[in-house]
């Protein structure tokens, strides 16, 4: 999986992505990244990325011509790219996007803003995507290229380590992921949930998956109205309702 990412600020990425499983995924070459910086494809000698809004107002835009000429130049081809522009305005992205541009053949080649915006022509006519990763205003797109690229990344085959963990967890069902402990079996008075020592399969199975719901209903309803639920969780789900009534 090849990931592309053009920004003024090159020197943020390599710590982040040289640590771990994203570490570890780049040398097992599972992974590629590139980071480009966005000046050397100015025109200018001040290598100038920014200029005054038409219309007025405060702060400045990026200037659509170095974000062209350096999609143009690295990935000539069309056809093998796909260009992410991050923005607030964007599509927000979630655990869904994530697995779709993780069955992505082309190099996603993300855009990373400064300054109050970029250019609308960026926009309009360069990104396939403009994606937000949530509704606040960051000073820069960096981070959110990075969240997104760890999002895909641990999802391409063989990166994160055994191989069904990412189908088992938040989200990947649409829903919250279950509680999670580990020894000791009691920390300062609290215990852990008798069904987890069991050793019952069958049991452990259900009360995680009910865990699961409970913990949805309290803290992200919204989800299950986006999810189809089986008639085993129907019939926790009136349990959790029984229990809460
Ligand atoms: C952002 C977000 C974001 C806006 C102005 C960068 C900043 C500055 N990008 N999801 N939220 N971008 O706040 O993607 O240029």
């Amino acid at each position: 999986m090849k990931f592309s990412i053009i920004t003024i600020f090159p020197a943020i990425f390599d710590p982040y992505l040289n640590e771990g499983v994203l570490k570890r995924a780049l040398q097992k070459r599972l992974i590629e990244v590139e980071v480009h910086n966005l000046r050397d494809y100015t025109q200018d000698k001040h290598r100038s990325v920014d200029d005054y809004p038409y219309g007025g107002g405060s702060g400045m835009v990026m200037k659509p011509g170095p974000f062209f000429s350096a999609v143009e130049t690295l990935h000539p081809d069309a056809a093998g790219r796909r260009v992410i522009m991050l923005s607030p305005a964007g599509k927000k992205f979630d655990q869904e996007m994530a697995v779709e541009l993780s069955k992505e053949e082309r190099s996603l080649v993300f855009l990373c803003g400064r300054y109050e915006a970029i250019d609308e022509r960026v926009s309009t006519s360069l990104a396939d995507d403009e994606v937000s990763i949530g509704d606040y205003v960051l000073t820069g797109g960096e981070m959110p290229a990075l969240v997104i690229i760890d999002a895909v990344a641990r999802l391409v085959s063989g990166v994160l380590g055994d191989e069904h963990s990412a189908e088992i967890e938040s989200f990947s069902w649409g829903i919250l992921d279950y509680p999670h402990y580990t020894r000791p079996p009691v920390y300062k008075g609290l215990a852990v949930p008798e069904t987890l020592l069991s050793g019952n399969h069958k049991d452990i199975v259900q009360w995680r998956r009910k865990q699961a719901l409970r913990r949805t209903v309290k803290q992200r309803p919204e989800l299950l109205e986006k999810t189809t639920l089986s008639e085993e969780d129907q019939r926790l789900m009136r349990e959790i309702k029984e229990e809460s009534a």
